[in-house]
């Protein structure tokens, strides 16, 4: 008689889900939330010429190819307004609230008030410094998408510009939060590094993990503080790139709490304002420690050849 057949191993995230092998491969395509459509609560919905802006703005990002140069936009004078107002209201709050590495970052990119940066060539800045590269996208992308991305070292970036009606809010990412705000944090290799780490473990990460991801990434790259000599410096995006957010978490009006990476994280909430509570690493090199230990948790989940493709050292 024919032995019992082994049972069937637990289906590997490889199996139920396409890993990506390349950046190719990731889609850019899952936006999340606005993208051209907007909804009636944004600030854009009942201007038409806008609204034509941001289509064109996302064809572009749409018929963008991996290795092709980022197409570049000419801002029209009222998007180089908002850009100039945000800009020049953060760098008077930067030197007392930001943190040190992103003061350094900030330094390697030169942003004018009357001028917004191309994608293209801060591509080319952060490809010298730390090997991330950039790919336009037409709006919030699919958090799986957005993170496997960080795994190719390619950070997806939307390139039209907030409203101006208000300067100092989007209800989605936009070229603002992303270059003030992610840019110049990619470019310090230290940081390049944890980002990178976390978008390889979201390559392993099944759905509970993939949640899991998404607040650690919330909680620190988005809206992340960290502690220099006892005082509360931001190093997350949202916070960075947002005027309100940044006197907020200076105003000390905030809990800090601190991050456990294996714990529980909160809900994470798009919508309601500023955040109520930030987590606050002790160091950077402490902070990175724990989020790596969490991401090597779940690579063995990667296929080997998937591993080798993003060149994770092994575990
Ligand atoms: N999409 N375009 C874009 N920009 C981001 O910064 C971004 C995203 N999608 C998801 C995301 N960030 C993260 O906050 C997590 O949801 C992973
Ligand atoms: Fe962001």
């Amino acid at each position: 008689a024919a032995a019992p057949a082994p049972s069937a191993p637990a289906p590997s995230v490889a199996a139920t889900r396409r890993v990506p092998r390349s950046i190719e491969e990731v889609d850019n395509g899952a936006i999340l939330g606005f993208a051209a459509e907007l909804s009636e609560d944004h600030p854009g919905f009942y201007d038409a010429a806008y609204k034509q802006r941001r289509v064109d703005i996302c064809n572009l990002a749409r018929g963008h190819r991996i290795g092709e140069p980022i197409p570049r936009i000419e801002y029209l004078p009222e998007e180089v307004t908002t850009w100039g107002l945000v800009l020049g209201q953060l760098e008077a709050l930067f030197p007392q609230h930001a943190c040190k590495e992103f003061l350094h970052s900030l330094s390697l990119f030169d942003f004018r008030q009357d001028e917004v940066p191309q994608l293209e060539d801060l591509s080319r800045v952060l490809q010298r410094h730390t090997g991330f590269r950039i790919r336009p996208v037409a709006g919030l992308l699919h958090p799986r998408d957005f993170l496997n991305g960080l795994a190719f070292r390619t950070f997806h970036s939307t390139q039209y510009m907030r409203h101006a009606s208000k300067p100092n809010y989007t209800p989605e990412p936009d070229v603002v939060h992303e270059l003030i705000g992610h840019v110049p944090m990619l470019a310090d290799p230290a940081f390049a590094d944890l980002v990178h780490a976390i978008g390889v473990a979201s390559l392993g990460a099944d759905e509970q993990q993939l949640k899991h991801l998404v607040k650690l990434y919330w909680y620190t790259v988005e809206f992340g503080v960290v502690l220099e000599g006892g005082q509360p410096k931001a190093f997350g995006a949202g916070i960075l790139s947002s005027y309100g957010e940044l006197q907020h978490m200076a105003a000390g009006q905030a809990e800090l709490l601190p991050l456990d990476v294996f714990s529980p994280l909160p809900r994470i909430s798009y919508k309601d304002g500023y955040q109520p509570r930030y987590f606050v690493l002790q160091s950077f090199e402490e902070g990175a420690a724990q989020l790596k230990a969490y991401c090597r948790s779940m690579v063995h989940n990667i296929p080997d050849d998937v591993r080798a493709a993003v060149q994770l050292p092994l575990p």
